[in-house]
């Protein structure tokens, strides 16, 4: 049995070793879900809801439990990791109520009656990264278990601790054996399985894109569904006629919040070139304010990265930029880069076009409004963006015209649960959350019956 030692990124410390699962337990565990998958299934809507809800109940009830894992396990701050849990009890009471609104449509025909039906696709495969464990696992599972599919799930081998944790719970709040199993294991071994594995109906994958594209072509192998969420190199694109103070105080929190490491970040600032050096000026204070500490101090704002690994990717990008000014970082162990603001000299600069995943964000003027327009969209990635005017008709114009899935104007915030999330281009296909997800767990049947 090989083991992996979970080490707390803030310290360095070892917080306790995981079992990692081996092909034949990962075998073990499809065939249990795909023996309690008729069951799930057919059980009624208004019961699976139930369970659902109680599961939240039992989440809701163990918030200050988790979070204080996640904190340990991942170096979240406090409020972000009490937000994550949060999160998992209220994907879980929304989806809670989907078993019961799953309906088909009556399609009006000729000589009978038209009927469609939405039915789960059996064994479904969750498949999380390090950087987000509770959000990412809750928004696969709850509406894959709402469509009456069971499900296995694959933490990332650095933070299994808190899918651990919630897998037990489900099992606490009744919901039975077999429907949701967590794996805690290697991507290549357990992750690998859900993509070769025949029982397997559907990978939910969020990670990199280089992985991603393993997992869509492993599963063209046995035409088998995959949803993929992967990287970004989002922008932020700044007009001069914005409130600047306002978007140079919330740029920060928009790039360096969970340390950068969000798919979401917005690590590009694109500024009209009139507004340039104010907005650069307005930054610094803002930048260098964040606070940087410890996560287990409860006033932290930014934690460390995940470990020596990632630090050295974000060194890498750090060590060739132009630095602006940076923020504070604690001294002594732990995975710490401080917030860091890069001047960009070109669009086709590594900074400017590579996702870094950490504190780390670059700066580069445009000159009016199809400058920035192009410059956001010369990317291969798509995933969110945000556009600070006063001009409420060009924030819409812009919004449009960007190629991303998630675009917020005059605020950074644009992921809600019940509204849509996925990537354009090569940051993901498919969508997660909003009141369509269950539907991507479930296979349209129609039916024709003669009259
Ligand atoms: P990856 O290395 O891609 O890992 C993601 C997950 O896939 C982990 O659980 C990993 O397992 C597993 N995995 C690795 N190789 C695999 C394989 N060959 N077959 C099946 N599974 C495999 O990404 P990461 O470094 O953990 O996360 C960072 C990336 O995720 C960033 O690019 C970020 O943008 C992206 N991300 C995207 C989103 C959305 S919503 N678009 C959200 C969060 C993160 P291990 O445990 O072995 O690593």
């Amino acid at each position: 049995m090989s083991t992996y030692t979970v080490v707390n990124p803030a310290t360095e410390q070892p917080v306790t070793d995981v079992e990692l699962t081996s092909v034949e337990q990962t075998d073990v565990a499809i065939a249990q879900a795909s023996k309690a998958f008729p069951a799930w299934r057919d059980l009624a809507p208004g019961d699976r809801a139930a369970l659902l809800r109680r599961f939240a109940e039992v989440v809701d009830a163990h918030i200050d439990e988790l979070a204080e894992l996640e904190v340990r396990n991942a170096g979240h701050t406090w409020g972000n990791a009490t937000w994550e849990a949060g999160n998992v009890r209220d994907v879980l009471n929304y989806y809670a109520g989907a078993p019961e609104r799953l309906a088909g449509k009556q399609i009006p025909v000729a000589g009978g009656v038209n009927v469609t039906f939405h039915e789960p696709v059996g064994v479904v495969g969750i498949i999380v990264p390090w950087n987000f464990p509770m959000p990412i696992a809750g928004w696969g599972m709850a509406p894959a278990l709402a469509a009456g599919n069971t499900v296995v799930l694959k933490p990332a081998e650095l933070t299994p601790l808190t899918a651990m944790r919630i897998g037990e719970l489900a099992l606490e709040a009744g919901v039975p054996e077999g429907v949701l199993t967590v794996l805690p294991g290697k991507g290549s071994v357990v992750g690998q399985r859900f993509v070769t594995h025949p029982d397997v109906r559907k990978v939910c994958f969020t990670g990199s894109t280089e992985v991603g594209k393993q997992i869509m072509a492993g599963c063209a192998d046995q035409v088998k569904r995959c949803t993929l969420e992967l990287g970004g190199k989002s922008a932020n694109i700044v007009f001069a006629d914005s409130d600047l103070a306002k978007a140079a105080a919330s740029a920060p929190y928009a790039v360096f919040d969970n340390a950068g490491q969000d798919c979401c970040a917005r690590s590009r600032i694109l500024v009209e070139r009139s507004a340039y050096d104010e907005f650069l000026a307005l930054l610094e204070p803002a930048v260098k304010g964040v606070r940087v500490l410890d996560p287990s101090d409860r006033s932290s704002e930014m934690g460390p990265l995940i470990s020596a690994h990632q630090r050295e990717t974000v060194h890498s990008f750090i060590d060739d930029a132009e630095v602006a000014y940076t923020g504070s970082m604690p001294d002594g162990d732990g995975f710490w880069v401080a917030p860091t603001v890069v001047l960009a000299d070109s669009t086709q600069q590594r900074i400017w076009r590579d996702e870094v995943f950490g504190p780390v964000v670059a700066v580069l003027p445009f000159e009016d409004e199809a400058d920035a327009v192009a410059m956001a969209n010369d990317t291969e990635y798509g995933l969110s963006g945000s556009i600070y005017t006063s001009d409420l008709g060009r924030g819409l114009r812009v919004s449009r015209a960007v190629q991303a899935g998630n675009l917020s104007v005059n605020t950074h915030a644009s992921v809600r649960y019940w509204t849509p999330f996925g990537g354009y281009k090569q940051s993901g296909l498919g969508r997660e959350l909003g009141p369509d997800a269950p539907y991507a767990f479930t296979e349209e049947k129609n039916v024709f019956i003669a009259t």
